[in-house]
C-alpha cells in the first residue's frame, strides 16, 4: 500500500462482560500501549438509550439557527457551538471544522462557589416547549456513562498496577463533558484542508465515542511519520470507541497513547456523540508512581487538570474567552513554532 493511503484499522475489542479482571486489565493495557483506541462492548449501556440520544441530538440540530443561538455556548463552556466555530487543526486546515456541537457538563448551580471556576457552571438547555424531554434524556445518558467511565477508569488503574479505586477521589466535581455533534453533509478534502474535525488528540483522560452508522473517523498511529498514514475506524453498532486523551498520556509518562485522529466526511450528515471523562479541576496530573523510575524519570512537569484543559480549549475554540473567569494560571500552553505545545517554563508537553 502506498504512502498516505488509507485502510481500515481493526481495533482491539475490550469485552466488559469478561469476569476475569486481570485478563481485562491486560487487554486494556495492550490496547492503550499499541493504539490508544479500542472498541468497548458489553458495557451495560442500553442500546435504546444510545439510539435515543442520537435521535434527540438530531432534533436539536434540526432547529432553526435562531433557536439554537438562544443557547449559544457561554463563558462556562456550555451550550451550542455553531458550524465551523471550532478549528481543531489550524495548521493543516483552511477553514473551521464542518460541524456544530453542544456542550453539556457537570451541572454546577450559579450560587455554588464552584461556579466561579473556569469551565464550571449551570448547563444551558433548549426550552422544554421547543424540545420536550430533551434535557431528561441527556441527563440520563450523562449519568449512565459516568458510571461506565468509573468502571473503565478502575480497569485503567488496574492495568497500570495501581489500586482499582486510584482515580475515584478525582471525580467528585468532575469536568466530564459530553458533546453531541452534527457534521454537515459535505465532502471533506484533506488535500484542500477541509475537515469534519481537524487532526487532534483528545485533551483529557478518556473519551467514550458513540457514532451513527456513517464512517468518517480516522486515526494516525504515528504522528511523526512523513507522510502521515490515516486509517479508517469503522462504526460498530452497540460498541463505544474508547480513546485516551493527552492527560492520560502525560500521567503515564508517555506509556499510554493519546492518538491523533480526525473526521473526514463523505457528503452525508453524520451524528456522533463524544463523552469526555475528565477529573476534577484541581486534580494534579503528575507522573504515576508505576510509570517512572530512576532510569525512566518523569518527562512532564506536574500541572492541574484544569490548567491543562483550559489551555486546550483556548487553542481550538475561536469563541472561548479564557480570561472570562479568573483562574490564576499564567502559563497556559501556547503553540511553539513547530506546532508542539510548550508551557511558559519551556517544557514541551503532550
Ligand atoms: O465524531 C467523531 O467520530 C470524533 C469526534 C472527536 O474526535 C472529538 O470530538 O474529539
Ligand atoms: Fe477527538
Amino acid at each position: 500500500m502506498g504512502a498516505g493511503e488509507q485502510h481500515e484499522e481493526p481495533l482491539d475489542v475490550v469485552d466488559l462482560s469478561n469476569p476475569n479482571k486481570a485478563e481485562l486489565a491486560k487487554a486494556v493495557r495492550r490496547a492503550c500501549i499499541d493504539v490508544g483506541f479500542f472498541y468497548l462492548i458489553n458495557h451495560g449501556i442500553d442500546q435504546k438509550l444510545m439510539d435515543e440520544v442520537l435521535v434527540q441530538s438530531k432534533r436539536f440540530f434540526d432547529l432553526p439557527t435562531e433557536e439554537k443561538m438562544k443557547v449559544k455556548f457561554d463563558k462556562n463552556h456550555r451550550g451550542y457551538t455553531p458550524m465551523a466555530e471550532e478549528h481543531l487543526d489550524p495548521e493543516n486546515s483552511t477553514q473551521g471544522d464542518s460541524k456544530e456541537g453542544y456542550y453539556i457538563g457537570w451541572d454546577v448551580s450559579a450560587d455554588d462557589p464552584m461556579a466561579s471556576k473556569p469551565l464550571h457552571g449551570p448547563n444551558q438547555w433548549p426550552s422544554e416547549d421547543v424540545l420536550p424531554g430533551w434535557r431528561t434524556v441527556m441527563e440520563k445518558y450523562y449519568f449512565e456513562v459516568l458510571k461506565l467511565g468509573h468502571r473503565v477508569a478502575s480497569l485503567i488503574a488496574l492495568s497500570l498496577e495501581l489500586r482499582p479505586d486510584y482515580f475515584e477521589k478525582m471525580f467528585t466535581v468532575p469536568m466530564v463533558v459530553m458533546r453531541p455533534l452534527h457534521y454537515a453533509a459535505v465532502h471533506s478534502s484533506p488535500q484542500e484542508g477541509r475537515f469534519g474535525s481537524g487532526a487532534h488528540s483528545d485533551y483529557g483522560l478518556l473519551t467514550f465515542l458513540l457514532t451513527d452508522e456513517n464512517s468518517g473517523l480516522q486515526i494516525c498511529k504515528d504522528k511523526e511519520a512523513k507522510p502521515q498514514v490515516w486509517q479508517d475506524v469503522a462504526p460498530r453498532r452497540g460498541a463505544y470507541i474508547v480513546n485516551l486523551g493527552d492527560m492520560l498520556e502525560r500521567w503515564t509518562n508517555g506509556l499510554y497513547r493519546s492518538t491523533l485522529h480526525r473526521v473526514v466526511t463523505k457528503g452525508v450528515d453524520r451524528y456522533s456523540f463524544p463523552y469526555f471523562y475528565e477529573p476534577n479541576f484541581d486534580t494534579l496530573v503528575e507522573c504515576l508512581p508505576t510509570c517512572c523510575s530512576p532510569t525512566n524519570p518523569a518527562r512532564y512537569p506536574p500541572l492541574t487538570s484544569g490548567e491543562h484543559l483550559l489551555g486546550k480549549y483556548h487553542q481550538t475554540h475561536t469563541g472561548f474567552d479564557v480570561t472570562a473567569k479568573p483562574h490564576g494560571f499564567e502559563n497556559l500552553p501556547t503553540k511553539s513554532e513547530n506546532g508542539a505545545e510548550i508551557s511558559e517554563n519551556g517544557a514541551e508537553i503532550s
